[in-house]
């Protein structure tokens, strides 16, 4: 076999790309070109203005079939979770925000109303969702209940008359003020339950929150619950408590162990180029020993993260993921995609910190993926507890 010399793409390496079928290749190949025509171009002016056309991109998406993907019915082409997590890839490559917006739409408002809510639910949101012609979000975090969501504070009470009437907050939650639905969580006199609230009800309220620095490219808003009337049927019927919502974020922290390989794959491309054609004292800095330990070290963490996320997603197609299994996948490739960032971003020099490259920008998204869908501190206690038989959480 002829050795290899002077790649830019860190899959050949490994030779990732045979671990996919000609499906999830299909699937890929796809979104990328969706991204390339459409988006890519304008990714770093609308990190830079903080502004995503959420509506038109999940119009896009909606078109390509990956809005809900892996659910069968409903108008979603019930794909194989690989095949998802390679779309999750792909938008990440492009930015963190896309994969965000995929990830609430299918795998957090679509999956819990499929999985929990009725029928007349299903067939009334569905559809639109996964054309992308219906924006929706999950609404769990509150202003003072994050990474412990049972301390919430949002109530849903029973009129007389057999209404529900919501109170509360929802904190940091993404598309809230582009949403035509929200997926609500709410303490009920009988235990947490879900709710199904048109944002356009009386009393529900969307704020932007400003001056992010991370995630520009994706909407997050405060939900402001003020004496929301919802009808009897509003409520998920088949919500059994806190477990419900958190099964809903075991399907979106799967995509994130894919997505955040995306991200991880574009930093190293990046750095790859620059160091082919960077040149310092006379040669390219590619050919300095220090500057090759830091992208062998890279390319080792992104063939790993690679290979972890196609295991899981292995054991997801045929048995199922246990939560800690999908923890341990978020805690290490996250935390791998970010060391790759950082690396790829002092390979660039002072170039590394322009939007002219898209390294800095992955890496101030990865900040928050750090931080979402579960902080890397409670997946450690999540695997930690799975490890040792002893909750470490108080
Ligand atoms: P705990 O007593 O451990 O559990 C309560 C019940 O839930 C069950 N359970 C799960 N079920 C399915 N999947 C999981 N991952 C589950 N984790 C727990 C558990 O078996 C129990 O069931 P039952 O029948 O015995 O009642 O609950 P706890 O209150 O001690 O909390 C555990 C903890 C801290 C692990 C959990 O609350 C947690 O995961 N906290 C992190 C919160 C979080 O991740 N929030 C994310 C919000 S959404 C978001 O960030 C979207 S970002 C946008 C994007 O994705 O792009
Ligand atoms: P806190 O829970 O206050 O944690 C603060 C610090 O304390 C963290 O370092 C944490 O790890 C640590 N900590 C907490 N408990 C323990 C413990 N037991 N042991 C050790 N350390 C601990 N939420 C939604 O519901 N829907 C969304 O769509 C959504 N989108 C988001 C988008 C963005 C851009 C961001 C940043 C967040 C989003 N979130 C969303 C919220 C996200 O899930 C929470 O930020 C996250 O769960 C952490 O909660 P917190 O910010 O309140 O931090």
């Amino acid at each position: 076999m002829t050795p290899m010399a002077g790649v830019t793409d860190p899959d050949l390496l490994g030779d990732l790309s045979g671990l996919l079928t000609d499906e999830q290749r299909q699937f890929a190949a796809l979104v990328r070109s969706y991204l390339d025509d459409q988006i890519r171009p304008h990714l770093s002016d609308w990190f830079e203005a903080g502004h995503l056309p959420v509506r038109e991109i999940a119009r896009g998406l909606g078109s390509l079939g990956v809005l809900g993907m892996q659910l069968s019915d409903y108008g979603c082409v019930g794909a194989d979770p690989i095949s998802y997590g390679v779309v999750c890839t792909e938008l990440e490559a492009a930015d963190s925000g896309l994969r965000s917006l995929v990830s609430v739409t299918g795998s957090l408002a679509m999956f819990a109303l499929r999985t929990y809510g009725s029928q007349q639910q299903r067939t009334e949101w569905l559809p639109a969702l996964a054309r992308g012609e219906a924006v929706g979000c999950f609404g769990l975090t509150e202003p003072d209940a994050g990474s412990d969501p049972a301390a919430m504070r949002t109530t849903a009470h029973r009129t007389p008359g057999g209404d529900w009437l919501l109170n509360g907050r929802k904190m940091w939650i993404t598309n809230g003020s582009v949403a035509d639905i929200a997926i609500v969580w709410a303490r009920t006199e009988t235990g947490i339950a879900g709710f199904l609230v048109p944002t356009g009800t009386p009393g529900f309220t969307a704020v932007d929150i400003p001056r992010k620095m991370s995630l520009r490219a994706s909407i997050t808003s405060e939900l402001i619950l003020d004496g929301v009337r919802l009808p009897a049927d509003a409520v998920l019927p088949d919500v059994r408590g806190l477990g419900s919502a958190l099964t809903c974020l075991n399907e979106a922290r799967f995509g994130i162990i894919f997505g955040v390989m995306g991200a991880a794959r574009d930093c190293l491309t990046t750095a790859l180029e620059y160091a082919h054609t960077r040149q310092a004292f006379g040669r390219p800095i590619g050919s300095f020993q220090l500057q090759q330990r830091a992208l062998v070290e890279m390319a080792a963490a992104y063939t790993s993260g690679v290979l972890l996320a196609h295991r899981l997603g292995s054991l997801k197609a045929r048995q199922g993921l246990r939560p800690e299994q999908v923890s341990l996948g978020k805690f290490a490739n996250v935390s791998a995609a970010l060391g790759i960032a950082r690396q790829a971003r002092a390979i660039l020099g002072g170039s590394g910190i322009t939007l002219d490259y898209p390294i800095v920008r992955h890496l101030l998204n990865l900040e928050s993926v750090l931080t979402y869908e579960g902080t890397h501190d409670i997946h450690t206690l999540i695997v930690g507890a799975a490890l040792t038989g002893e909750r470490a959480f108080t």
